[in-house]
């Protein structure tokens, strides 16, 4: 299936060049930079040959020195740059790709080999892409076509991989885990021979692009491949057959980072099964790959999904906390705790999840979704990175010299939202979101207005009136979702099961414990210390913030509180009447985005624009429908009208 090169898709610098000379080691000429650098220079400066370490040098030459320097870290880089001249040192081949990739998209956005200098390295060790693909082709929560990874049942290694790995070194991706978290049908084999070929070509290809393989196995696999009679993780047997299974795959497959498990959630396996704790199956797999290097990620997803709605006791959003609080400090040091960035799931609008602040001394990850389960399935432009830079930097308020989530945080993964569609995202506006999330881990510095600008003109080019009008859709379109859709900070008003369009009910009486409560007197879930009790799960200056009613944000009200219709908001609108506002705001602001993008017709390709006026008017329709479902179920229940007497139906 064709794909497009999204943001390497490498264009013709107005810069005219006889010569380009790439001088390194002869070591580096297989490198994946130098491999990168001939590719763009032929689409870059067309006219010019490519020559390794040439004598001859005049005016009309450009050198590009590549070394590896051992005072650098291994993913740090120093470029030097200057129109003829340009030196990239970095502590490794991976350094050395990633700059590269900065040396290359500073002159493409310049049009022109330029003068600079740039000294990085990632803000987070550990950046990861989870895929949620299935191995017979499937992806949950996919909007994009179908895995890319997976074709006709096996792992595939072809152009496109090649692709994607250099895709993912551009922006710094150094993780990805290849498979679903909840591990179906032939996925439950991936750890068993019939795989074994695939993966050690796979971890070849991302090895040479920095990345690590990662596998969420499937903790029941003993029983499963093994055929024991217990996955139990402290039985011997069990053990062994790890021990056993990792030396296997480690030592065929290179570049293999470890595994991603999703245990005791959603009816998958996991240790609680025997009576074991969650630090008990970690730690057993943690063993099972120390040897190696091999680090493991285990999920904080665990909550009761078989909720009685009746029950007002049960509050979703405790549960991760409360699994495991009491496990802080006995996890394996390779062992990783990756907890969603809200206790609950990847809503428009959650608090941050309270374990960053709580638990001290375990490693954690935060995962982000990209893949817009909520926010709008890809159809709607959602770009969230404004909403991951405000998390990242999210004061817990512990007693810590610095208490920012970045700073608390190991690493940071995000549920992809690619596929085997033509612009990998099912709409090139929502490969916004992949190059973001990215380039804002590796640089965290990196203003979102800076990050918006850089991906428009990468992708389409230098046109003015493309660039603002790609930029202000992007950064107003979070915000514009979450007007039109879920008012402050309640969440789950969507559809059940695809979790798409509006449905205010329709997880109201359901077993998954998510409700807002609304009722003709009032809305929202009272989760401060005389309700659920969720806001103690924050440090107290924290805990007293979210827990009075008072002091809670706006945004979060509906989340921490319940309110009539009538509380005075800090904006000092009713909660009523904010709703009838962003609701008729938010939909406005859709018709300005899909306004914008038809004045683009001719400037942008026709296939990328046709594309998007159709994603458009989808979300329009959609949006419509959110304005009008929501605004009528407050009006009926509230029976209060809108001040400014706007029509609901
Ligand atoms: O948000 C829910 C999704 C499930 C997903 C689960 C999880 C992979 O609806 O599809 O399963 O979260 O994160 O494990």
């Amino acid at each position: 299936m064709e794909f497009s090169k999204l943001w390497l898709d490498y264009r013709k610098l107005a810069d005219n060049r006889s010569r380009v000379i790439i001088s390194c080691d002869k070591t580096l000429k297989d490198s994946a930079a130098f491999e990168e650098l001939k590719i763009a220079m032929a689409s870059m400066v067309p006219d010019a040959i490519v020559l390794w370490k040439s004598e001859v040098f005049d005016d009309d030459s450009c050198l590009i020195v590549l070394t590896i320097r051992p005072e650098l870290s291994e993913e740090e880089y120093d470029i030097a740059a200057s129109a003829n001249i340009t030196e990239i040192c970095a502590g490794s081949e991976t350094g050395l790709l990633y700059g590269v990739f900065a040396f290359l998209r500073k002159i493409a956005l310049a049009g022109r080999f330029i003068s600079f200098t740039a000294h990085k390295k990632p803000s987070q060790p550990i950046r990861m892409l989870n895929h949620w693909d299935e191995a017979d082709g499937d992806i949950e929560r996919g909007y994009s076509g179908k895995s890319f990874f997976f074709v006709n049942e096996e792992l595939e290694v072809n152009e496109r991989t090649v692709m994607y790995a250099r895709l993912m070194a551009s922006i710094g991706i150094n993780g990805v885990v290849i498979n679903n978290v909840n591990v179906r049908r032939k996925a439950k084999l991936l750890l068993s021979i019939e795989f074994a070929e695939s993966l050690t070509n796979l971890g070849e290809l991302f090895a040479r692009y920095g990345i690590k393989l990662f596998i969420c196995p499937d903790f029941a696999a003993p029983k499963t491949i093994c055929g024991l009679d217990t996955a139990d993780p402290l039985d011997e047997n069990v053990i062994e057959w790890w021990n056993t299974t990792c030396a296997l795959i480690f030592s065929k497959i290179k570049n293999l980072g470890g595994f991603l498990v999703k245990a005791d959630s959603e009816g998958e396996p996991g240790p609680m099964a025997y009576g074991r704790t969650h630090a008990d199956g970690a730690n057993m797999l943690a063993r099972a790959v120390k040897p190696y290097g091999g680090i493991v990620i285990w999920r904080c997803f665990v909550y009761n999904c078989t909720q009685d709605w009746r029950d007002k006791k049960t509050d979703r959003a405790c549960a991760s906390y409360d699994n495991f609080i009491g496990l802080d400090g006995q996890f394996d040091d390779n062992v990783y705790l990756q907890a969603k960035n809200g206790p609950v799931d990847f809503q428009i609008r959650e608090p941050v999840h309270p374990l960053f602040g709580a638990m001290k001394n375990t490693n954690l990850i935060i995962e982000f979704q990209l893949a817009q389960e909520y926010t709008g399935q890809q159809k709607h432009v959602c770009w969230l990175i404004p909403m991951f830079k405000e998390i990242m930097e999210h004061h817990t308020r512990h007693d810590l010299p610095d208490d920012r989530v970045s700073r608390i945080v190991c690493g940071v993964a995000a549920v992809a939202n690619t596929g085997d569609s033509y612009c990998w995202t099912g709409s090139e506006l929502a490969a916004a979101n992949l190059y973001g999330y990215g380039r804002l881990l590796f640089d965290e510095d990196v203003s979102c207005t800076e990050l918006a600008e850089e991906w428009t003109r990468l992708m389409f080019g230098d046109d003015e009136k493309v660039t603002s009008a790609v930029k202000e859709i992007l950064l107003d379109s979070k915000q514009a979702y979450e007007d039109y859709t879920v008012p402050l900070g309640i969440g789950w008003m969507c559809h059940p099961n695809d979790h798409y369009g509006p449905s205010p009910w329709g997880y109201e009486f359901d077993r998954w414990g998510t409700y807002n409560r609304a009722d003709r007197d009032a809305v929202g879930v009272d989760r401060s210390a005389s309700g659920s009790g969720y806001s103690e799960q924050y440090a107290p200056a924290l805990a007293d913030v979210y827990g009075d009613i008072t002091k809670c944000p706006d945004e979060l009200l509906l989340f921490f509180h319940r309110v009539p219709y009538t509380h005075r908001l800090h904006s000092g609108k009713t909660v009523i009447q904010h709703i009838y506002d962003t609701h008729f705001e938010g939909y406005a602001k859709a018709e300005h985005f899909a306004e914008l993008w038809h004045g683009l017709e001719g400037k942008i390709d026709d296939r990328t624009f046709k594309n998007g006026c159709e994603r458009f008017a989808e979300q329009l329709r959609c949006a419509k429908e959110w304005r009008d479902i929501i605004n009528c179920f407050f009006h009926r229940l509230s029976g209060i009208d809108d001040e400014n007497g706007r029509e609901i139906y």
